[in-house]
């Protein structure tokens, strides 16, 4: 494809998060997430897999920044793991969680690699949720202390901040179906957490708005192109709607629009639950933002079930898979860009991941995952052409830079450009990686 089609100055990057990469789980005075807790219980993760070492990431920083700049990808996505630097989620700072995250972000600048940090990618510290995680408004405040530390500790360093990464994940199979950390399956638990892990990102972002930064924040959801199973069916119809605003439109709406969708509103009444949402909530929710960041990376075609929590569940599509069983369909993306560019605005968004897993031979110490590079090209392709009809679209960060833990699927699923022999902690780049790097060079 012709690189030529994106503007000068697009951010090309690629995307990680600390509990998939770091490793150190217990180094240095850093303090157990929910994911530690999770991950050390018998049958949550594939093969008993932890992110105890990971990539080890926590040692190898310097290696892969190199590798990294070596390769020309110019920003690099991350994030902060909130008990390495708060190890009881709020109270006394780890001054060695700082000094580690100040090293990793120095390293990143000294090789003129764009920074791009999200406070939340899942790993929330195991003393807030003993306390009541995210059904507890206590824990939004907590994370709005936790982001400000971190905009003053690193505030300096930073080009991107993202509050969230995909909320959703946290109060669906995190609260309800119980798939994820921590765990749980409770209606109301769900609902709530919706709502506090939205006012923590709006408190965190009234805490930046005080500082005189050059830096911008947003916030990264993953969007699935959300498709009735049959379209004929009325009920599949309102399912695939209701999916679509219960997964991503009650986080976005109410940073964007100051109001949750009816859908949200309509599963607190049919399931009798205890939550009310406040006006002045809403106001601290809709703090103005810099950028939307969105993941992509497959649609989902929704049947009305009766049976299933929320009344819905995804059934198999006809389109090719990747080893997630996602169907890869790239026209997805574009309908997403096209539709937010529709229902926001033209504010700026930022592709904050995207990418596929494939199954990933080393032969002659070569891995030829030509899969991703084709999924890689659509995928840019659509993108391109939504710029050209005015969609905002700034940046893209593939997901993921190396292979890494893959949360419940522990380490069985390869999504990085760079190959992880996690025997020795080899990386080998896959061919995808030089194909990105010379995709990037020619378009710079
Ligand atoms: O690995 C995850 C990431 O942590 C969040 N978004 C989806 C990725 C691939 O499943």
């Amino acid at each position: 494809m012709n690189s030529n089609l994106f503007p000068q100055g697009f951010v090309w990057g690629t995307a990680t998060a600390a509990y998939q990469t770091e490793g150190a789980w217990d180094r240095d005075g850093k303090g157990i997430s929910i994911w530690d807790t999770f991950s050390h219980t018998p049958g949550k993760v594939e093969n008993g897999d932890t992110g105890d070492v990971a990539c080890n990431f926590y040692n190898l920083y310097k290696e892969d920044i190199k590798l990294m700049k070596s390769l020309g990808y110019k920003a690099f996505r991350m994030s902060i793991s909130w008990p390495r630097v708060f190890p009881e989620g709020i109270g006394e700072v780890n001054k060695k969680g700082i000094k580690f995250y100040r090293k990793v972000l120095k390293e990143l600048k000294d090789n003129d690699i764009i920074t791009t940090v999200t406070l939340y990618h899942w790993d929330l510290p195991q003393a807030l949720q003993d306390k009541g995680g995210w059904e507890s408004r206590k824990t939004a405040e907590a994370f709005s202390e936790y982001a400000d530390l971190c905009f003053k500790e690193f505030g300096d360093l930073v080009d991107y901040w993202i509050t969230f990464n995909e909320p959703f994940v946290t109060a669906f199979p995190g609260y309800l179906f119980g798939n994820m950390a921590p765990g749980i399956k409770d209606m109301n638990a769900a609902l709530l957490t919706v709502h506090n892990l939205n006012l923590a990102h709006g408190l965190a972002v009234k805490k930046f708005r005080k500082y005189d930064f050059n830096s911008k924040i947003g916030t990264a959801n993953c969007r699935s192109w959300a498709v009735p199973d049959n379209l004929q069916s009325p009920s599949d119809i309102y399912a695939a709607r209701y999916a679509d605003e219960m997964y991503y439109f009650s986080f976005m709406d109410p940073v964007m629009l100051g109001q949750y969708p009816s859908s949200y509103y309509e599963t607190i009444c049919r399931f009798k639950l205890n939550i009310v949402i406040s006006k002045e909530d809403l106001e601290i929710i809709s703090q103005k933002i810099d950028f939307i960041g969105l993941n992509y990376y497959t649609r989902m075609l929704i049947r009305y079930d009766k049976k299933a929590p929320l009344g819905f569940s995804e059934a198999k599509g006809p389109l090719e898979k990747t080893e997630m069983d996602n169907e890869v369909y790239p026209d997805g993306l574009y309908y997403i860009l096209k539709d937010l560019n529709k229902r926001y605005g033209s504010v700026p968004i930022y592709i904050t991941e995207n990418g596929r897993a494939t199954t990933d031979k080393v032969v002659d110490s070569k891995i030829d995952d030509l899969d991703r590079i084709k999924y890689l090209k659509q995928h840019f392709e659509v993108s391109a052409k939504a710029i050209k009809e005015g969609v905002n679209l700034k940046g893209y960060f593939v997901w993921s830079f190396m292979d890494n833990f893959e949360w419940a699927h522990g380490y069985t699923k390869r999504f990085g450009l760079v190959y992880v022999d996690y025997k020795n902690q080899k990386r080998i780049p896959k061919a995808s990686a030089y194909w990105y790097s010379k995709f990037i060079r020619e378009s710079s």
